[in-house]
């Protein structure tokens, strides 16, 4: 087989077995993108990650519950173990040193994205502090000055547990201006991050370090200023 024609194929059964949460599918695919020398990266964005995101619209449609999306997660994080040892940091374009905290905020237990844009910031070359899933907004701050990171990243998925971050942004601007704050997850857009005064926003984990990379220049830039 080509071996473009090999990558699409693993990508879609990838793809396929997380929706299936076919978990040793997930594996027997993401060991054979491993064995064929095939990139990591890509497996995991355009195959494990694209799954999910058919998990989402097939429970937009009602045609899975929660037992369903948590089997699909369960098949994701299978796949994401054997592959992510393997990304290069010069897959995702950039390598930086730094530090992060990372987190989903208070009432919110939506942690998979989350978790992907934690991976892209290891393999770039940050020390992450994660502080998991419903974190007290505070916590963020007492992080953030414990560790001194130059990041903090939020994670929301829901309207409700978004009005939240403005929260973090107003307690941790307080303190200290200089810390740059990254907002993402689904209801999030680059509106709201203007709003709620933050300083990065990421559509997706395909462009999040270089957009914190971005936004840590243009926060230097301001205090040379
Ligand atoms: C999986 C899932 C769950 C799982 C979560 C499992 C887990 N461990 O995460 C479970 C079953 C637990 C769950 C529960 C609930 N869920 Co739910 N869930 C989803 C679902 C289907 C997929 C989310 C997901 O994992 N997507 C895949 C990942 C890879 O994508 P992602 O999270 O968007 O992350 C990417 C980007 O957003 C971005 N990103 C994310 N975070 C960050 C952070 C930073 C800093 C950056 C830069 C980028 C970034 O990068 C990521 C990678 O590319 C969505 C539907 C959807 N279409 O999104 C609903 C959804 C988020 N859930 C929803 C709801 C309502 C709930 C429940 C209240 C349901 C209920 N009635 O019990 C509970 C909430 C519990 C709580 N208190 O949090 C709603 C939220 C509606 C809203 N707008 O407020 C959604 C949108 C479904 C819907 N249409 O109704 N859910």
């Amino acid at each position: 087989m080509e071996k473009e024609e090999l990558r699409q194929e693993l990508l879609k059964q990838l793809s396929d077995n997380v929706v299936n949460f076919e978990e040793d599918k997930v594996v027997e695919a993401a060991k054979k993108v491993v064995e064929e020398g095939l990139n990591a990266y890509d497996a995991i964005m355009n195959g494990l990650a694209a799954g999910m995101v058919i998990v989402g619209e097939l429970y937009d449609k009602h045609e899975y519950f929660v037992p369903e999306l948590l089997m699909c997660a369960d098949a994701l994080y299978a796949g994401l173990d054997i592959l992510k040892p393997r990304i290069k940091p010069e897959d995702i374009g950039e390598s930086a040193k730094g530090q992060v905290v990372i987190g989903t905020v208070q009432g919110d237990v939506h942690d998979i994205g989350k978790n992907i844009i934690k991976m892209m910031f290891e393999v770039a070359g940050f020390t992450v502090h994660d502080l998991g899933r419903d974190v007290p907004l505070e916590k963020f701050v007492e992080e953030q000055m414990r560790t001194d990171s130059d990041i903090v990243a939020l994670s929301a998925m829901m309207t409700t547990t978004m009005m939240g971050m403005k929260k973090v942004v107003e307690m941790i601007k307080e303190r200290n201006p200089n810390v740059a704050i990254m907002l993402g997850g689904a209801p999030v857009t680059k509106d709201v991050t203007e709003l709620f005064g933050a300083d990065g926003y990421a559509k997706s984990a395909g462009n999040a370090v270089q957009e914190a990379i971005k936004m840590i220049s243009r926060l230097r830039e301001m205090q040379t200023k």
